[in-house]
């Protein structure tokens, strides 16, 4: 990946974040711990693009289970039922994968 996402958050944010949900996985905990919730569409849209690692212009569930890796490689995938109701909270259009447009809304929710 071209851009590091230590670039819009803190390294510090993102420790805390991934400790939070090291045994369970709750999505509004990580966008807030994260210091996600704060950041302008610009900042947002970069992050999305990492976590698009195939560039679709869409987050696909193989991609959401690696969500946390995005922010650090030693971090684990998402379980089943972590995955099913991280997409069932962003997917409002319900097409099954998450646009930038649905994580930005999901983010700020
Ligand atoms: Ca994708």
């Amino acid at each position: 990946m071209s851009f590091d996402i230590s670039a819009v958050l803190s390294p510090g944010d993102i420790e805390n974040a991934l400790a939070e949900c090291s045994a369970s996985f709750n999505h509004k905990a990580f966008f807030a711990t994260s210091g996600l919730t704060k950041k302008n569409d610009d900042e947002l849209t970069k992050v999305f693009k990492v976590l698009d690692e195939d560039s679709s212009g869409f987050i696909e569930v193989e991609e959401l289970k690696k969500f946390l890796k995005r922010f650090s490689a030693s971090a684990r995938d998402l379980n089943e039922s972590e995955t099913e109701a991280f997409l069932a909270a962003g997917d409002s259009d319900h097409d099954g994968r998450i646009g930038v447009e649905e994580f930005k809304t999901m983010v700020r929710a």
